[in-house]
């Protein structure tokens, strides 16, 4: 039976060429520097490592894919990814990785279910990333990463250069969506094929945020036994709330509804992965890039067990006199 770990380990990925606009590789500075690891080590009882940045090249060898946009690079970057995301989960530690966009989600899930085969994933986006190369209209591979992890969907990929190191283990059964809003024509398909158990907004405007996390869990996973992986795609939240990022969406979580989401899933004691991912610093003014980053603060605190009703003075157990 799985313990709630109390212990977490932190990865930046400064990576950005899974898709087109600058600014993407920045936030995990950015997100340091506005306090992550002070303001983890804040949350009660929780013990704070942070295992650095993982290594992204820049030199791009000449392997070209159709409508795959800087494969080599997102490929090399995920294998390195993979194996930090290991080590943590290995070290006893949840992987909290802050990106970078969302191809690196390939690295974090290959890497956790390298260690945990019966993870389950919850992927909170405004998009559901589970194009291929023949069904992208943009070729960027923040699009793809999910279509990428999993091995029902493998035969709908050709061979891919560069990628020998990731085999499509992970299955479509063991995935559920939260959040979207923006679903391209063939992902809609996919995601019927496969009947995937997705919360949109229409349905968590229908049944609140709670209801649909909590169906979610009890769907994927009924015995309530299974290490969870949460992929935050910070444009899963209202453009209003995280406006410092590439592709924002009108119609998303408000913060409180994420930071409900985050809480219910910390409390089942079973997070032992946490991607954020997209937000862009660049994008915006001052404002922005604050409120965006201020919001993926708010929600990882939230998924490792920050208490908005406090936490108690420890040891402690009645008001000093005078
Ligand atoms: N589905 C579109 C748009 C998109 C996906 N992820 C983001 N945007 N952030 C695509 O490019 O595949
Ligand atoms: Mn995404
Ligand atoms: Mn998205």
């Amino acid at each position: 039976n799985l313990k709630p770990l109390n212990r977490v380990g932190v990865i930046g990925v400064p990576f950005e060429k899974g898709q087109k606009k600058y600014g993407v590789s920045i936030a995990p500075a950015a997100v340091r520097a506005a306090g992550l690891i002070d303001e983890l080590k804040e949350i009660d009882g929780l013990d704070v490592k942070d295992f650095g940045d993982i290594e992204t090249s820049s030199c791009e060898n000449n392997v070209n894919v159709n409508n795959m946009n800087h494969l080599p690079l997102v490929s090399a970057c995920n294998k390195n990814l993979s194996e930090r995301v290991s080590h943590v989960l290995k070290d006893g530690r949840i992987a909290v990785t802050v990106g970078g966009d969302h191809s690196i989600g390939v690295g974090t899930v290959d890497g956790h279910y390298n260690v945990n085969e019966d993870m389950i994933l919850i992927w909170v986006d405004a998009h559901a990333d589970i194009n291929t190369n023949k069904t992208s209209e943009s070729g960027s591979v923040h699009g793809m990463p999910v279509a990428l992890l999993v091995r029902e969907l493998s035969d709908y990929w050709p061979y891919l250069p560069t990628m020998d190191w990731q085999v499509p283990r992970f299955s479509i059964k063991n995935l559920g969506y939260i959040g979207l809003r923006s679903v391209d024509k063939y992902e809609r398909l996919a995601i019927e094929k496969y009947n995937v158990p997705t919360f949109t907004m229409e349905d968590v405007d229908l049944h609140g945020v709670e209801k649909s996390i909590t169906h979610l869990l009890k769907v994927l996973d009924p015995e309530n036994r299974k290490p969870i992986h949460v992929s935050f795609d910070i444009d899963s939240l209202d453009a209003l709330e995280a406006p410092s990022t590439g592709t924002p969406v009108r119609g998303g979580l408000t913060l409180r509804e994420a930071i409900k989401l985050m809480e219910i899933i910390h409390a089942t004691g079973r997070l032992r992965a946490i991607d954020l991912v997209e937000i862009n610093p660049a994008i915006g003014n001052e404002n922005d890039r604050k409120r965006t980053i201020e919001a993926g603060l708010c929600v990882l605190k939230a998924a490792l067990g920050f208490s908005r009703k406090g936490s108690p003075p420890k040891g402690i157990t009645d008001l000093p006199i005078q």
